[in-house]
């Protein structure tokens, strides 16, 4: 069959293969790229991972919830270090951008065998095949629905979560497949001394090679490798500058240029990004100003407090971040109630779980789940002020939870009700 396949070309298949002329391109080349993508892809992939258990799939609220057999070892999420999950969702979503320029000129640099005949020599290579396209597939609707998330821009008809969560699980295993059987390739290539030194006038073709990644009729040379991956490098450098901003604090959010919630309102105390303001979460300012009543709810146990009572009791201050999965961070000075404070005031001395509700009716962040670690942490806080000041209602005035590592969607803003619940027998 393989044979035959071979014999019947189709019209013009060589006229295609010689098409690609760039003598820049073969194995070095591709292997310089490959080797820094198998390193930095894994981190992007745990990183994912990681993000998804931060969201607490032990209390239900990670998405896609429910996951069949594919489901990680899962552990509660920590509080320590407090930028922690800061660091997991930016090394995510910062990595996921600057990648784009590098996964580009990687494809570029195999683009011939896109159009290769026969498509395959033997099973093998068929599967070989195969891999390949979920691999290149896989990224390429990792990246696609990745960057339009953070852009809010969902124009696909599926679910963000669900989607990204199996493209990542395809892409794993297309990536393991792929680099085990191109890990000794590739290591052979980059042995090879000298091609990545060469001047433009002098980056002649590598030889002939089993992969074909070399032109067969290569015309001159436009430009050297080391060309190639001074653009590539620098690209991914100019994304990176683009991006690193929202996860910084100070005079440099501004250059988050590619971001849309990443920037900073103004200088004032609350001057830090906001994900979802007051008004567009549909609080009407009554119900969030003196008629305000803070429920704590334990075993059957209600009590109700105003604000002024709250600001009676025992008060906290901590330095702790926000870091929202769609990839902007800050950290700011926050000051309140110790959550642990508020479960004993109810009779929860040892809460198991926290569930917190917000004054908000509908959507996604109405309601969030802390685990025993979260609400027992010294920093662990219902939020009243920040940075000496009292709250803005787009950051949750009259009340909202921080606690560190916590990602930034649970950290519930406008809070209404706190539900403790003990663990049996404690
Ligand atoms: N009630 C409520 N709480 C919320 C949200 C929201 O839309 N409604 N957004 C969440 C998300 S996704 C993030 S990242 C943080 C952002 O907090 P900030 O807007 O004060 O910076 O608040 C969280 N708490
Ligand atoms: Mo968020």
């Amino acid at each position: 069959m393989w044979r035959a396949l071979d014999r019947h070309r189709p019209p013009g298949a060589d006229a295609v293969a010689d098409a690609w002329r760039s003598p820049v391109r073969g194995p070095w080349l591709t292997s310089v790229l490959g080797a820094v993508l198998l390193v930095t892809l894994p981190l992007v992939l745990v990183t994912g991972l990681l993000d998804w258990i931060a969201y607490g799939p032990g209390l239900d609220q990670a998405f896609p919830r429910a996951v069949g057999w594919l489901r990680p070892p899962v552990f509660d999420w920590p509080t320590r270090p407090a930028w922690l999950f800061r660091l997991t969702q930016g090394l995510h979503v910062t990595l996921g951008v600057v990648l784009v320029p590098v996964v580009l000129a990687k494809l570029w640099s195999v683009l011939p065998k896109l159009f290769a005949w026969p498509p395959a020599r033997s099973v093998a290579q068929a599967l070989e095949r195969l891999s390949l396209l979920l691999l290149v597939g896989g990224i390429l609707f990792e990246t696609v629905t990745g960057l339009l998330n953070v852009q809010y821009a969902y124009l696909f008809g599926f679910d963000f979560y669900t989607a990204h969560w199996y493209g990542a699980w395809v892409f794993t295993a297309a990536l393991v497949t792929h680099g085990t059987i191109m890990l000794p390739r590739m290591v052979a290539a980059l042995r090879r001394p000298g091609s990545g030194r060469t001047p433009v006038e002098r980056s002649g073709p590598e030889p002939a090679d089993p992969d074909a990644l070399a032109a067969r009729r290569p015309g001159p040379a436009t430009t050297s490798r080391r060309g190639v991956l001074a653009l590539t490098g620098g690209a991914a450098a100019l994304l990176a500058a683009l991006t690193v901003g929202q996860s910084l604090d100070g005079p440099l959010r501004r250059t988050a240029l590619l971001l849309p919630r990443g920037r900073q309102p103004d200088d004032g105390p609350n001057g830090f990004p906001v994900n979802r303001t007051a008004a567009a979460a549909g609080i009407q300012p009554e119900e969030a100003g003196e008629a305000w009543r803070l429920t704590l709810r334990a075993g059957g146990r209600t009590v109700d407090l105003d604000r002024s009572a709250l600001l009676a009791m025992a008060q906290h201050t901590a330095r702790l971040p926000i870091a929202c999965v769609e990839g902007w961070s800050t950290s700011q000075a926050w000051t309140g109630v110790r959550l642990r404070d508020l479960a004993t005031l109810v009779g929860a001395a040892e809460p198991a779980v926290a569930r917190v509700a917000s004054l908000e009716r509908t959507g996604l962040f109405r309601r969030a789940a802390l685990n025993a670690g979260q609400v027992r942490d010294p920093d662990a806080l219902l939020a009243l002020r920040v940075n000496g000041v009292d709250l803005s209602p787009d950051h949750g005035f009259p009340a909202r939870v921080i606690v560190p590592a916590l990602p930034g969607v649970h950290c519930t803003k406008w809070v209404r009700e706190i539900t403790f619940e003990e663990a049996d027998g404690d």
